[in-house]
């Protein structure tokens, strides 16, 4: 069986991520960062998704020699230039708290009316090999921030958004159909070829 690392300590990105790869390529194990030995990592210092990625990714196989993948995320907010972007997962501070954060984003656009709520998630995918080769995936859902929570599947700013063409918020959503429409699955599904090409070579 080959292994793939992921090198995250969101739980339930984690779960999504896996269920993703697994999903798509026959007899991979993938592993979290509960299942290596700790190591220093890096801070998120870059301003872009991609950056981070590839920040978490190649810290990741410097400290295990795996194949290892990363994924930073967030959702950006047309009404407030983007953010909280990159800054999507301490936005209301720490400790981070996902309620925190979206009673703070709600409140930061309760004047904003339906129309101007429009909204993206966006993930990065970084994908590096122990022989140093390093691939990017971008994947983008647009939606709208909801005027109050709905549901409680998923994670983060889920029972805050819903996706364009969707009667749901994300958190309404089953796991798969999340995994349909969502940022990451678009992202990870793109780069699920090149994992497997990857992990065939070794
Ligand atoms: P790692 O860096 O350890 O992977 P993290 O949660 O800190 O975990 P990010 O820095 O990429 O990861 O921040 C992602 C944040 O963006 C996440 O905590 C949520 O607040 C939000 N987010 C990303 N994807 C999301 C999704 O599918 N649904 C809801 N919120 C999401």
């Amino acid at each position: 069986m080959s292994q793939v690392l992921v090198a995250t300590h969101n739980a339930k990105k984690l779960t999504e991520l896996r269920r993703i790869l697994v999903a798509e390529i026959s007899g991979v194990e993938v592993l979290g960062l509960d299942d290596v030995a700790p190591y220093d990592e890096p801070p998120e210092v870059e301003n872009t998704f991609e950056g981070n990625a590839l920040i978490k990714a190649r810290a990741a196989v410097a400290a295990t020699s795996m194949p290892s993948l990363a994924d930073d995320s967030g959702i950006c907010v047309d009404a407030l230039n983007s953010m909280p972007g990159v800054l999507s997962a301490r936005w209301s501070g720490t400790p981070r708290d996902d309620a925190r954060n979206n009673e703070l984003l709600l409140a930061q656009l309760a004047d904003i009316p339906d129309e101007r709520r429009h909204a993206e998630f966006r993930c990065a995918v970084a994908f590096v090999t122990p022989d140093g080769d390093e691939f990017i995936e971008i994947g983008v859902v647009r939606g709208t921030i909801l005027l109050a929570g709905r549901g409680s599947n998923g994670f983060g700013y889920d029972p805050l958004f819903r996706a364009d063409g969707q009667t749901y918020s994300n958190a309404e959503l089953s796991a798969d159909d999340k995994d349909r429409i969502s940022h990451r699955g678009r992202a990870l599904r793109d780069m699920v070829p090149t994992v497997a090409k990857a992990l065939r070579r070794r």
